[in-house]
């Protein structure tokens, strides 16, 4: 038999919205996900494999060929550069927004503004789009905590309810760009395995599509 086609997962909440949608579109994972410690897994079809991994390592998977197919938020596609990656389609999860955000009433108080995120490039593209001089410091979680500690004026980071923000006397400011989970392919993939992996868009599109009709 060929090659088994694989599609690199991103774990935590990504995954467990993306699961009901692969099982709608009737891909299912051999064994339970949660129950294993594995990270590579059979599915009831025989040619498709899960790899569930970092979310951040999806779309560098899929770049180099390690994986055929990707799920994987815009956020981090964008910072990532995805290059070489086509992006079929939009799978309508894990909705959010990509914002700035800032002390509750709080105004710059460097002269360079000073922003702290884990989307170094996205938000250096984004300041320099806005005509704004900002030094980007890169950190790896609880950005929120960065303005309080005076370590920057603002931060780029995710929203949804903007309840993480309220809870820490922070307001979202400016709207980057909105977020949804999407469905990245390989180049090289897309071009020799294009009568396997087709049908398997094609029908993530009917489930994404049955959704959206039914809400
Ligand atoms: O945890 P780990 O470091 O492994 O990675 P991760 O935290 O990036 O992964 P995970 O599982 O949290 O999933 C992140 C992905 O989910 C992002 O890349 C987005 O595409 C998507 N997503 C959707 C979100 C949210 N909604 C979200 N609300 N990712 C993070 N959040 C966090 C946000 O960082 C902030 O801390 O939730 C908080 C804001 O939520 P509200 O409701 O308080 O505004
Ligand atoms: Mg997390």
């Amino acid at each position: 038999m060929s090659k088994p086609l694989i599609l690199a997962l991103s774990k935590g909440r990504i995954l467990k919205e993306t699961l009901p949608l692969l099982a709608d579109a009737g891909i299912v994972p051999a064994e339970d996900l949660d129950k294993s410690r594995k990270l590579l897994f059979d599915t009831n079809l025989p040619d498709v494999k899960f790899v569930v991994i970092r979310a951040t390592d999806v779309p560098t998977y899929v770049q180099l060929g390690a994986a055929d197919i990707g799920v994987a938020g815009k956020d981090v596609l964008m910072e990532h550069g995805a290059k070489g990656l086509y992006e079929p389609l939009d799978l309508n999860i894990s909705r959010c927004r990509l914002m700035t955000a800032g002390i509750m009433g709080g105004a710059p108080r460097h002269a360079r503004r000073r922003v702290a995120t884990k989307f170094v490039n996205i938000a250096r593209r984004y300041y320099a789009s806005q005509g704004i001089q900002a030094e980007v410091i890169k950190l790896y979680g609880a950005m929120e905590l960065a303005p309080l500690m005076n370590l920057a004026d603002e931060i780029v980071d995710i929203v949804d309810t903007g309840n993480t923000l309220r809870a820490n006397g922070m307001e979202p400011r400016e709207l980057i760009t909105e977020i949804s989970t999407r469905l990245v392919v390989n180049k090289a993939s897309m071009t020799m395995q294009h009568e396997r992996i087709t049908p398997l868009v094609e029908r993530l599109r009917e489930a994404v599509n049955k959704r959206r009709s039914e809400t």
